[in-house]
């Protein structure tokens, strides 16, 4: 394939969500900017995804560090934020979490390969189903999962011990990942169950960020005319809900962490 080919073949992959989670858009937008680095690149590249900082951070920093060592901080991180969620599994053998991260599940599986006892309550996370590649990707690494349909939630949570939940969007007051996560930290809070969101310090960001809506025939495909539809892929969760965030820079409240970004 070309240059220009393959370029536009990851434009379309972001933009049509087959390629998914903050870390994998980040990933593919840099390699794709490392094809034709300038202005125009960038500009395209940065109106894929409305709700994704790293995509804009990695495509930043490419400005003034070679593409090589800006890759290989997805996988440095990545190891340093496995060890750092196993120093909080703990004894929690029930653990929930939603939609799919590769922050998390990376964690996990390590965690599993560790020796670690422990199996997963997940939720399918409609209207696109990325629960099932979370089941999927840990069933493959042979850790127990019970899948819930998101109205189930509540019932899941009941015996979850700890929830990691992944980020698209690290702010200064919380946190933005997949729709769900904030009615989950909501019931989490009530029910006194921990909420640690797992994800690359480079998620962070002090710019607004806006919440992407997507398109409304993924939750009703040729739906009656007059029924109105809204299907926001996103939503905020403000940081009294955390309990920690565990990044590659180790594991520390939401403040704290918030300090290291200044
Ligand atoms: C994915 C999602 C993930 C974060 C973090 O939403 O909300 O929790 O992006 O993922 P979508 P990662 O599937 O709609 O992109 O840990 O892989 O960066």
């Amino acid at each position: 394939m070309n240059k220009k080919k393959a370029f536009n073949k990851i434009l379309r992959d972001i933009k049509e969500i087959k390629i998914q989670g903050a870390r994998n858009i980040a990933k593919k937008a840099l390699y794709a900017y490392s094809l034709f680095p300038n202005q125009k690149s960038k500009k395209k590249l940065f109106s894929l995804r409305p709700t994704e900082p790293m995509l804009i951070n990695v495509l930043n920093k490419m400005d003034k560090e070679p593409y090589e060592k800006i890759l290989k901080h997805f996988d440095e991180s990545q190891k340093k934020i496995n060890e750092n969620v196993l120093k909080i599994i703990g004894k929690n053998k029930v653990i929930f979490t939603h939609c799919h991260s590769t922050n998390v599940s990376g964690a996990l599986i390590y965690a599993k390969k560790k020796g670690e006892k422990f199996e997963v309550y997940n939720t399918e996370t409609r209207p696109l189903f990325q629960g099932r590649k979370t089941a999927k990707e840990l069933k493959k690494a042979g850790i127990k999962v019970t899948m819930f349909i998101d109205s189930a939630l509540g019932v899941a949570l009941k015996d979850a011990e700890i929830i990691f939940l992944g980020a698209d969007a690290l702010l200064k007051n919380g946190i933005i990942n997949k729709i769900g996560s904030g009615i989950i930290a909501r019931i989490a809070r009530d029910e006194k169950i921990p909420v640690y969101i797992v994800a690359d310090s480079w998620k962070f960001t002090k710019n607004k960020i806006p919440i992407e809506q997507r398109n409304l025939n993924e939750v009703w495909d040729k739906a009656p005319k007059n029924i109105k539809i809204k299907n926001p892929a996103f939503e905020f969760v403000e940081k009294k809900y955390i309990s920690g965030i565990v990044s590659e820079l180790g594991v520390m409240g939401y403040d704290k962490f918030v300090g290291k970004m200044k």
